[in-house]
């Protein structure tokens, strides 16, 4: 049985292929067509090790083959959770070579999300690694792989030279590939979340291959282009916009960095004369602030594409005379749209906005409270649907209620403007959710594991302004019986961390008050929560 998703009307997947949106390819097609002619380009390099595009498709029919041997077979689920590494594409290419749909959780997540995806998906393969906490012994890969009936777990230990996925990917296997339905789950996406329950996003071959094929045309890279991934590798920003992906469709190379501090990242730039990156906010902040004395010739770099959360103008205004290259703004969602300035865009148009949308047949509306369109330059909330923007989250039909209107069009929660040239600006939010500097928090998620803690008897989180982070988190906490029960920020922090969530959910700052303020209609009112932080 293949793996369920709401699938596009019938009228609408007819137009995307009439317009050649939809290729009917699967998205492996992209590292396949780089075998005819670039077969000894470099596809990816990490600091240590590069693979040429031969290698890349090599190992992953390897890795395919051995796994399909263990059992692994067309419409399994599996969890990968690696560090940026060349690792996470090989196995990522012989996942989808096989049929078998991934969810890639990124490295900062812990205990909570990863047995959040286990539990939604009932994954039969876990990859991860040993330079993770939770995978430095067996104990909890042990204990997914019995509760899942898992056939295999595959524990990369990047120490030694000698793990099971090595062996799996080196060992030469014949490949029979099943053939790929298109139109099937070629993986899933995370959802940054505004819900209790982490949601997966189901992704089609044939509307991300577009997303990322198009994205690739937009930013004009080339075979030259050699791209820095320095944010985590599976986050849809650098896998698809255009990301990993889009310069694998055009047969540039993917240097790997293992994180995007100038520490790390300037020496890269100047050994592999890195041409293209991408970056949230505040890591372009700290660029700034360090290039004007770095001892590393940046000069290769042509265009740092920032988003994740909203730039800042002035942070903007900085990035051409600073780093003497390209700016590119892109607002995007792992749940589809992705919007991008463009090269030949005014220059107030790529300080000021968040550009515009990929496709001609992105629609996007625009509603008032009432649901109604609003004029151009005006703020609303943002509503969307199109050849690659998700028609609802994997099993999940009580919130795709919400997130959808009747006909289709996918909610953001972001509040925006659309100017008459078509460009976006992003202007707050209508969700409830924390963006902490590109890392997205559901309020909801956090707060259900406090309400866990005995002496809890009311919580409330929110964002509150920063100067680096652009937003950090607090929790406001009603203590159960306040008279008698001393809780700390201290406890609390240990108490979550203990519950095992990625660290930057910890909420920045915990304030107990005595009750939380209420709307007229008895819910919390977060809006004068947050107000408490306005000067
Ligand atoms: P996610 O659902 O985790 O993929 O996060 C997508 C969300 O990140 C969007 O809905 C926005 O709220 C936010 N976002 C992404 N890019 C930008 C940007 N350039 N400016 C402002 N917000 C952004
Ligand atoms: O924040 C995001 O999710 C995001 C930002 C830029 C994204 O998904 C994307 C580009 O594709």
């Amino acid at each position: 049985m293949s793996i369920e998703y709401t699938p596009w009307p019938a009228d609408l997947a007819k137009l995307y292929r009439e317009q050649g949106y939809w290729q009917d390819k699967p998205l492996t097609s992209l590292l396949s067509e780089q075998l005819t002619n670039n077969s000894n380009g470099i596809a990816l390099a990490d600091g240590k090790r590069s693979i040429s595009y031969l290698q890349l498709s090599q190992y992953s029919d390897n890795l395919a083959a051995n796994l399909a041997l263990k059992g692994l077979k067309k419409y399994d689920t599996a969890l990968i959770q690696l560090p940026n590494c060349i690792e996470f594409y090989i196995s990522y290419f012989a996942l989808l070579k096989l049929g078998v749909a991934p969810v890639c959780a990124l490295f900062n997540h812990k205990k909570t999300e990863l047995q959040s995806y286990c539990e939604i998906l009932q994954p039969k393969l876990i990859i991860a690694s040993s330079m993770h906490d939770l995978f430095a012994d067996e104990q909890f890969s042990n204990e997914l792989f019995n509760r899942f009936n898992c056939l295999n777990t595959l524990i990369v230990d990047h120490h030694k030279g000698n793990s099971e996925l090595k062996q799996g990917y080196l060992s030469a296997q014949p490949f029979e590939a099943p053939p790929l339905n298109p139109e099937d789950v070629a993986f899933f996406q995370l959802s940054g979340g505004s819900t209790g329950t982490p949601k997966l996003i189901p992704r089609t071959h044939n509307d991300y291959l577009y997303s990322v094929v198009a994205s690739a045309d937009i930013c004009q890279l080339t075979g030259e282009t050699r791209y820095l991934c320095a944010l985590p590798a599976p986050h849809n920003f650098p896998l698809s916009s255009p990301g990993a992906l889009g310069v694998f469709h055009a047969g540039g190379s993917v240097v790997l960095a293992s994180d995007p501090s100038p520490t790390t990242c300037f020496a890269l730039i100047e050994h592999y004369q890195i041409t293209h990156t991408a970056l949230v906010p505040p890591a372009l902040q700290l660029w700034l602030s360090h290039a004007p004395h770095a001892a590393y010739d940046l000069s290769s770099l042509q265009l740092i594409q920032v988003g994740g959360a909203k730039l800042s103008m002035t942070v903007a205004e900085q990035v051409k005379p600073i780093l003497d290259c390209e700016l590119q703004q892109v607002f995007g969602m792992a749940e589809g749209l992705v919007n991008y300035t463009r090269h030949d865009d005014d220059r107030w148009s790529v300080i000021n906005t968040q550009g515009k949308p990929i496709s001609p047949h992105d629609e996007i509306k625009i509603v008032d409270e009432a649901g109604n369109e609003v004029p151009p330059n005006t703020v609303g909330r943002l509503l969307t649907r199109g050849p690659y923007t998700f028609r609802g989250y994997y099993k999940s039909p009580v919130h795709n209620a919400d997130a959808f209107d009747e006909t289709g069009f996918y909610s953001s929660g972001d509040l925006v403007k659309q100017l008459p040239s078509g460009h976006l600006i992003v202007e707050g939010r209508d969700k409830d959710q924390i963006n902490r500097g590109g890392e997205k928090i559901a309020a909801e998620e956090v707060e259900n594991l406090l309400l866990g803690h005995n002496d809890i008897a009311h919580v409330a989180i929110v964002s509150m302004p920063d100067s680096t982070l652009g937003e950090k988190s607090c929790a406001f906490i009603v203590i159960q019986d306040a008279a008698t029960t001393k809780l700390t920020a201290l406890i609390l922090r240990k108490y979550l961390r203990q519950l095992g969530i990625a660290d930057f959910k910890v909420p920045d700052k915990f304030q107990f008050v005595a009750a939380l303020p209420l709307t007229a209609v008895g819910k919390v009112d977060k809006k004068a929560l947050r107000a408490t932080f306005e000067q």
